[in-house]
């Protein structure tokens, strides 16, 4: 069986290495720019060039290293008609759950007010925040959304959460579908994003949307910048209605150095790092996977096209 790797950041020898130890009957093959594809079973790739996905038309499947398929997904119609198979949570659940609970706690105990007293050298207590009235809304309810809203739940907030077709999940107060996006922004005071990046969620946090939020809400977005519009945020911020963003991801990355982000004290920006794909989980999954495909069995995490995600 040959396997071909390739990284757009060109860091793929830890990845040639673990898939040589995970599966040892499998042949590695590292692709680069102008090189002709041999036959090959299957690619895990990240970050691929046109060129490459060209070449990929008679693998078995494509396998990405992350869990995000909209760069991909804009290949459109030079994309192969091979399945596409993305990550599934691989130790990224866990890490966005850490995040999204810090980013809450930092905003419910007021530690970003408590940074800034501290840097002006002011010691006063500030009243403290009703947790029965501090609902977390959690857009996305799939691998990510779902794990970080348990998270959530167990930290004691009251959650809702908004996916494109209904959920059940306990303790959550689950929306589904745009007719219920209104009354749900209407009702959380922290918005946290896990959104997959679709023609329907781009710019889905526009003005209106954010305006629905109520006075004092705050934003975390965790998913794709793309889903923001990022002029229409700042001006809620500097208007007072909304009180303040962690980003981690932007519609432009890595964030240019003249963005007006970079100068809000009220937005925290963090370089997409909320969840990392963890190399060694991943290899673990994919190779699973891959034992499964050859079996003749079907897998998890295939992307649906039409979904989008
Ligand atoms: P999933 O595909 O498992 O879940 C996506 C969720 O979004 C589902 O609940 C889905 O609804 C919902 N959804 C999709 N479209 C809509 C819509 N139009 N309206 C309402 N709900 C919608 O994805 P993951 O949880 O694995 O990942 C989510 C995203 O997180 C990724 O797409 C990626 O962009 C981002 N990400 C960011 C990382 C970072 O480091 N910042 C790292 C990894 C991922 P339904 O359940 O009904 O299908
Ligand atoms: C991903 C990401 O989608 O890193 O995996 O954002």
């Amino acid at each position: 069986m040959r396997i071909l790797l390739y990284r757009g950041d060109g860091i793929i020898e830890p990845w040639a290495r673990d898939f040589a130890a995970a599966l040892p009957q499998a042949e590695t093959v590292l692709w680069q720019e102008g090189q002709a594809v041999e036959r090959c079973d299957y690619a895990v790739i990240w970050a691929p060039t046109a060129a490459l996905l060209e070449q990929l038309k008679n693998v078995k499947a494509i396998f990405l290293m992350g869990a995000g398929v909209d760069a991909l997904l804009k290949f459109g119609d030079a994309l192969p008609d091979t399945p596409i198979v993305r990550l599934g949570d691989a130790g990224m659940a866990e890490q966005m759950a850490e995040y999204v609970a810090y980013a809450v706690l930092r905003y419910f105990r007021r530690f970003d007010d408590y940074e800034r007293q501290a840097r002006q050298g002011v010691w006063q207590p500030l009243p403290v925040r009703a947790k029965s009235e501090f609902t977390v809304g959690v857009l996305g309810l799939g691998k990510l959304g779902a794990q970080v809203a348990r998270a959530l739940r167990q930290l004691g907030f009251p959650v809702r959460g908004w996916s494109r077709t209904p959920k059940d999940l306990p303790g959550v107060d689950c929306f589904a579908g745009m007719e219920a996006l209104d009354e749900f922004l209407g009702g959380t005071q922290v918005l946290v994003s896990l959104l997959p990046l679709t023609p329907e969620t781009s710019n889905l946090l526009d003005r209106a949307r954010l305006s629905r939020l109520p006075q004092g809400a705050y934003l975390i977005n965790v998913a794709r910048g793309a889903q923001v519009a990022e002029p229409d945020l700042l001006a809620l911020i500097r208007a007072g209605h909304i009180a303040g963003a962690t980003l981690d991801v932007f519609r432009n990355e890595p964030l240019p150095a003249p963005h007006p982000f970079w100068g809000e004290p009220r937005i925290t920006i963090t370089p997409h790092i909320s969840a990392l794909t963890l190399r060694e989980e991943a290899v673990r999954q994919i190779a699973g996977k891959i034992a499964l495909l050859e079996q003749g069995e079907a897998v998890a995490d295939v992307v649906d096209f039409d979904k989008g995600y």
